[in-house]
């Protein structure tokens, strides 16, 4: 797995706040990879989902990390117990929170799947300052903050230019679709674009937008965990990513993309 390169010339607080991301999402990584042989071990089975040991472990690595260097901050993790919901608005947060997924593509990774990540951001006043992801199966670090490029294991990156759904490829997921809006969704998405695609970790989903892999991305039913830190790489790519409302269960409706097709994007599915 590479790390970044260091990073020249911005204010050094949030270069501070970016290496503690990128530490913090690493050292969940590698304890996921060393610990790869568990990945089967779950602490509860849901018909869409799983948590595994591991999740609460990572997310315990990636809070140790934070903790360390930031003592007095807030932090805000997938499998944090009574973790609070996502918000739509933004906290008005002077402290600074860490947003922490361990484990994103959980169900992937248990199954041997490569496509899975750790994500960790941090926000302070409703802004989110920096975040990397890192996806160690890929060999893939994302990393932004506000005064910063994104980048991809050291180097820049940048959204498509693609300004057609008719051509674009849309990343998204049928999950939890309980209530079938969800489906509406995709239907819709998949009827307009080139390629719909359905990979299983929102993070990645996102960077990948960030670095024109992919050109947009859609879900309505996502945690701010998901997001936090890959919505920054792909609006520091030039990309457009942002909160178009509130899902079920204190879940998000999020939509991402190079810019010159979120407003096709979100016409074409009446949000918001
Ligand atoms: C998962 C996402 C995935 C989404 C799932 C789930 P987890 O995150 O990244 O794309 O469709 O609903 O939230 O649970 O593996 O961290």
């Amino acid at each position: 797995m590479k790390t970044p390169a260091p990073a020249a010339g911005p204010a050094p607080a949030t270069t501070v706040l970016l290496d503690g991301c990128v530490a913090a999402a690493t050292a969940a990584a590698r304890h996921a990879v060393a610990n790869r042989h568990r990945r089967r071990a779950t602490i509860a089975v849901a018909k869409h989902d799983v948590k595994l040991e591991l999740d609460v472990e990572c997310q315990r690595v990636a809070e140790q990390v934070i903790r360390e260097r930031f003592p007095g901050h807030a932090i805000l993790g997938e499998e944090q117990t009574g973790a609070a919901p996502a918000s739509t608005a933004p906290a008005a947060d002077s402290t600074p929170t860490w947003i922490i997924d361990p484990i994103d593509g959980t169900v992937n990774f248990s199954h041997g799947m490569r496509q899975w990540c750790s994500s960790v951001a941090v926000r302070q006043a409703g802004a989110v300052l920096a975040g990397a992801v890192v996806a160690p199966d890929l060999d893939e670090c994302y990393t932004a903050a506000a005064d910063q490029p994104a980048r991809c294991n050291g180097l820049d990156i940048r959204v498509s230019d693609v300004d057609r759904l008719a051509d674009a490829i849309v990343r998204t997921s049928l999950d939890k679709a309980t209530d079938g809006i969800p489906y509406r969704y995709f239907l819709a998405i998949a009827e307009r674009a080139r390629k719909t695609r359905v990979m299983g970790a929102a993070a990645l989903d996102l960077c990948h937008v960030a670095c024109g892999m992919a050109d947009a991305y859609f879900e309505s039913v996502i945690y701010i965990w998901d997001v936090a830190a890959a919505g920054l790489v792909v609006r520091r790519a030039g990309g457009c990513a942002r909160e178009l409302g509130a899902g079920p269960g204190g879940r998000l409706i999020y939509a991402a993309t190079n810019g010159r097709l979120q407003q096709e994007l979100e016409t074409l599915l009446g949000l918001p």
